[in-house]
């Protein structure tokens, strides 16, 4: 038995997020699945806001998925996912509270807006946050793969499964990666030949099929 127990679900991306940590620091761990359609007794006793992913190590209970890869971070500095100097920790850490507190709504208000106007609305502004991230983000840094640079990073891993579920926007949204973000293009071709992303994905019809619930026409039609 590991002494890191991931409770986990497969649809889920914050939980992807901490999958995708676990992977990269080529850790060991137990991982139970949680059906958050039936949630089991033992999960609402373990998860305090009856979410996953939850995080069982050491005689702690860690949640919130940006706080449990930070947590994994500390615990397992090697290899790193942050940066040591702190000016650098800091920016890692306006983007990933950027994501979630911006890109992540925006990006599920464009799959639930509904209307025509409402949805042209939200997919502007998920468009508009994406050359956001382009410009401030990712082209100051030239051509290195990743959000920080030439390394990997708790920023890439904070996005990373929005960005693998974006083909569900792009079908039932209109909304893709904007032509002006040749960046952003390729820092998701970056991601997606990694081994952790590699073993933690899924293909598009999946997203397609998760996401059935926000069928309806995207905007533009
Ligand atoms: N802010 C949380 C969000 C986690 C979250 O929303 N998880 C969803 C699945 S993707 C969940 O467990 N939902 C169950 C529920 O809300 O009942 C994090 O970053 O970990």
């Amino acid at each position: 038995m590991a002494d890191i127990e991931f409770i986990t679900a497969e649809v889920c991306p914050f939980a992807q997020r901490t999958h995708l940590a676990l992977m990269e620091k080529g850790l060991d761990y137990d991982h139970a699945e949680v059906d958050l359609k039936n949630k089991p007794a033992w999960f609402e006793a373990v998860s305090p806001y009856s979410k996953v992913p939850v995080l069982k190590h050491d005689g702690a209970v860690v949640y919130e998925s940006a706080i449990i890869n930070e947590y994994i971070e500390e615990r397992f500095p090697e290899p790193a996912l942050m940066p040591s100097d702190p000016v650098s920790r800091a920016t890692a850490r306006i983007w990933i509270d950027y994501c979630n507190t911006r890109f992540i709504g925006a990006f599920y208000g464009a799959l639930s807006a509904q209307g025509v106007d409402a949805q042209a609305e939200a997919a502007a502004k998920l468009t508009d946050m994406m050359i956001y991230m382009e410009d401030a983000g990712l082209s100051p840094l030239g051509s290195d793969p990743y959000w920080l640079g030439s390394d990997v990073s708790l920023v890439d891993l904070a996005y990373w499964p929005f960005f693998e579920r974006l083909p569900a926007v792009t079908h039932y949204r209109g909304v893709d990666i904007p032509a002006r973000c040749p960046r952003l293009a390729a820092w998701i071709v970056a991601m997606g030949m990694r081994e952790s992303v590699r073993r933690t994905c899924h293909d598009a019809a999946y997203y397609i099929d998760s996401y059935a619930r926000y069928d309806a026409p995207p905007a533009a039609q």
